[in-house]
């Protein structure tokens, strides 16, 4: 047990580029990052395993020393009954957090609703803690999902989007009484009463959106999905026929239900006539649900286990659309998993933007920051061509700090390039936002990332035609980037 621990410190310290000098001291002796056990790289399978069963150890561990962003989601699949003793990740925790509410699924039905709590931590880091969850539930072969309340799950580049976990675990003999006296659960298997009652998370929040106009900048499409329910985040489209919302969950799901919010202080009558539409790629749509014309405050709509990734909400007539939130519960679809972070809805390029640009054009161009925290990083180094952390960008700790970049004259953009700083605190760019302006003063945000880290970040523009381009936080924090580049055409 104690060379595990050993090993989940060098884990750690690939989380944490910034200390690896430190996770070598001596104080963690001589094992190096070969020494853990890659059992099966991207797809954990018990066949890499091998092992006749009865003895208890590391069976799943899909870890690769590669770039990791966080996700809410991490699947294992077992090619041979096995009792899975424990389940481990590790995350940096926010202050005062103790333990992380997750639940176990198998073909669309939860099996379990535990938590991972705090446990052992990094010597030097001592917010990055080990979590685990003492399982001790015996699973039949099957694909299962660990979901996460919270984005702290590792995803790394080569796991296709499945989060990073440990699990140990005893094999078992193939067949029934593979564990005399205990029950092997199938993964198709009805979950118990008292598990039926479905995970309390909601799959849209904080997820990529779009709407079908914009009625003002303080009304974007992202507020649909911001946790607020008031009139001041509303998501807020012109009066126009047939208008739209939409929110891409980044994965497919078995989805429970879907909850509206309308707005309160007027004008709840323009949502008469909202339907509700599901699809699986962004491009054949479902419709699942018309309302019945009268006004409503909250309305829940049953989605029946239907699996999507992409939830739109349209009006049946011509009219403003505004709703203050719309939350999605269900849980992941089995044998599916969530697409790499930052990705956007399938938004067709214009042809001739479809061959990608070779030229970036805010090379050189000027800049202007918010706040400069030293000489050393003007907000010309977001476009000076070097990608190191000697060339970012860099505020104050403020509010809202941001960079602009003028690339003298309106562009159709197909994409934008964001490169983030390495050598440490990638986190503060979590909350970074996109923003596009053809005269400096009208600005139309087109992105909000969603909460993860990232090293490299593309982010569509769809063929949206402008001149200054912003990035901004939606906190306050220091903000920095190695490098800004900007692809389109005249
Ligand atoms: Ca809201
Ligand atoms: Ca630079």
């Amino acid at each position: 047990m104690k060379a595990r621990l050993v090993l989940c410190f060098f884990l750690i310290a690939f989380f944490l580029p910034s200390i690896p000098t430190q996770a070598e001291g001596p104080s963690v002796g001589s094992v190096t990052i070969r020494s853990c056990r890659i059992l099966a790289g991207g797809h954990p399978d018990l066949n890499s395993y091998g092992a006749a069963g009865g003895e208890s150890r590391l069976i799943i561990d899909n870890w690769n020393p590669a770039g990791c962003g966080f996700t809410d989601n991490a699947v294992m699949n077992l090619s041979r009954p096995t009792h899975v003793e424990s389940v481990h990740l590790w995350y940096n925790w926010a202050a005062g957090e103790s333990s992380l509410p997750y639940a176990l699924s198998g073909s669309g039905r939860v099996l379990r609703n535990g938590q991972f709590r705090r446990g052992s931590c990094d010597p030097y880091q001592t917010a990055w803690c080990e979590a685990t969850d003492m399982l001790g539930m015996n699973l039949a072969p099957g694909s299962y999902t660990f979901t996460t309340a919270r984005r702290r799950v590792c995803q790394n580049s080569g796991s296709n989007g499945m989060g990073f976990i440990r699990v140990t675990a005893r094999t078992g003999r193939a067949g029934p009484g593979a564990y005399p006296g205990q029950e092997t659960i199938q993964p198709s298997q009805p979950a118990t009463p008292e598990l039926a009652t479905g995970p309390a998370t909601n799959l849209a929040l904080g997820k990529p959106t779009q709407q079908s106009s914009t009625y003002s900048g303080d009304f974007p499409a992202s507020n649909g999905v911001d946790g607020r329910k008031d009139d001041g985040s509303m998501f807020h489209t012109n009066n126009e026929r047939n208008p739209w919302w939409q929110v891409d969950l980044q994965g497919n799901y078995a989805l429970s239900y879907i909850m509206l919010y309308n707005r309160t202080g007027c004008c709840a009558e323009r949502e008469r006539t909202v339907q509700l539409l599901l699809s699986q790629n962004g491009s054949n749509w479902q419709r699942i649900y018309s309302h019945n014309g009268t006004d409503f405050r909250e309305l829940r709509v049953e989605a029946g286990g239907r699996q999507a990734r992409y939830v739109r909400v349209q009006l049946a007539e011509q009219n403003y659309f505004h709703l203050q939130e719309v939350e999605v519960y269900g849980v992941p679809a089995a044998g599916t998993a969530a697409q790499p972070f930052g990705t956007q809805p399938s938004q067709p390029a214009t042809p001739e933007l479809a061959t990608g640009p070779a030229t970036n054009l805010a090379l050189g161009m000027p800049t202007q920051q918010s706040s400069t925290y030293s000489g050393d990083f003007p907000a010309s180094s977001g476009v000076d061509g070097r990608k190191d952390d000697g060339s970012m960008f860099h505020t104050n700790n403020e509010r809202n700090p941001w960079w602009q970049v003028d690339l003298e004259g309106n562009y159709a953009l197909s994409y934008i390039m964001l490169y983030n700083r390495t050598g440490c605190c990638a986190e503060r760019e979590r909350t970074v936002q996109v923003l596009l302006s053809q005269n400096g003063s009208n600005w139309q945000r087109i992105y909000s990332h969603n909460g993860t880290d990232f090293r490299e970040l593309r982010v569509e523009a769809g063929g949206r035609r402008a001149r200054y381009v912003r990035v901004q936080l939606a906190e306050q924090n220091y903000f920095h980037l190695q490098e800004v580049e900007v692809y389109g055409a005249r």
